[in-house]
């Protein structure tokens, strides 16, 4: 049996359950192998005070150079958290390469979340995460990366009383600027959290939901999204795919919130992880 190779281009942060540290143990436990890319090392994700942060970007055209070098191929290209715009440069040329290959493209903007962005990102990374996600076939913007990727006020969009053709028309938007097919993520409505899947240009959006756990996890976008690419990968459908992960997400969530003090820890996957053999 040969096992599929998957580059997660993403931060190495030690401690808060966000990016590598939940890819890496959540597509290996889905039967992937999993080749990191960091972007930058911390200690601990920013939503910790005073985290030590290294970029890694000096490294970074290296790094694929000497992965060309050994002819690996991916049946996957994941890329999440940038340290810096100029990453975007390196990254760029990587997912044509992948797009000629025919190898999966999962894009997640991860940058801002509740309106803001991470302390960490400025308005040039936003421009450079709208390059990737055009050359995505799958991003996972949650609403607040959706609205700036597309240029939309969040506070709009948050206060307009359907807020389902506000987020519709920003997926358009991001499909028509060349991504395949977009999950707009986290859309809070009392007590579920509705997710927005536009799997073409010519498609219906499908809004998948799930309870709503009243607390903020750090990471839970990445876990998302992980889960995603490795449903993908297994061959499911969008709709089918995003419907488990949701299950997932908010089936961790909830036991989380049980035992666990400070969101910014991040969710507790790993009693779950069986899950998802
Ligand atoms: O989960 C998003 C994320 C990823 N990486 C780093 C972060 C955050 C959110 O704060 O700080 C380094």
């Amino acid at each position: 049996m040969e096992v599929q190779r998957i580059a997660a281009v993403n931060d190495l942060s030690g401690f808060g359950r966000c990016s590598l540290t939940v890819s890496i143990p959540v597509l290996s436990a889905m039967g992937f192998q999993v080749c990191p890319l960091p972007t930058a090392v911390l200690s601990a994700h920013t939503g910790y005070p005073n985290p030590l942060v290294r970029d890694f970007t000096a490294d970074m055209e290296g790094f694929l150079n000497h992965w060309e070098s050994l002819g690996l191929t991916f049946a996957c290209g994941y890329t999440g958290y940038l340290g810096n715009e100029r990453q975007a440069d390196v990254l760029e040329p990587f997912l044509r390469r992948l797009r000629e290959q025919g190898a999966l493209r999962l894009v997640d903007p991860a940058m801002a979340d509740h309106g803001k962005l991470y302390a960490s990102c400025t308005p040039d990374l936003v421009q450079a995460m709208a390059r990737l996600v055009a050359l995505a076939n799958v991003a996972t913007p949650n609403l607040t990366e959706a609205c700036l990727l597309t240029g939309t006020s969040y506070e709009d969009v948050i206060a307009a009383t359907d807020c389902h053709s506000a987020v519709e028309k920003m997926a358009r938007e991001l499909l028509a600027g060349g991504c395949g097919a977009v999950v707009v993520t986290g859309v809070e409505s009392g007590d579920i959290i509705e997710n927005c899947v536009l799997a073409s240009a010519d498609a219906a959006p499908v809004w998948v939901s799930g309870h709503r756990v009243d607390r903020h996890f750090a990471g839970t976008g990445d876990l998302f999204a992980s889960v995603l690419c490795g449903w993908l990968l297994r061959g499911k459908g969008l709709e089918e795919a995003v419907n488990r992960t949701v299950g997932f997400v908010c089936r961790t969530t909830a036991a989380t919130a049980e035992w666990q003090e400070n969101g910014q820890d991040g969710i507790a996957f790993e009693p779950f992880l069986r899950e998802l053999n």
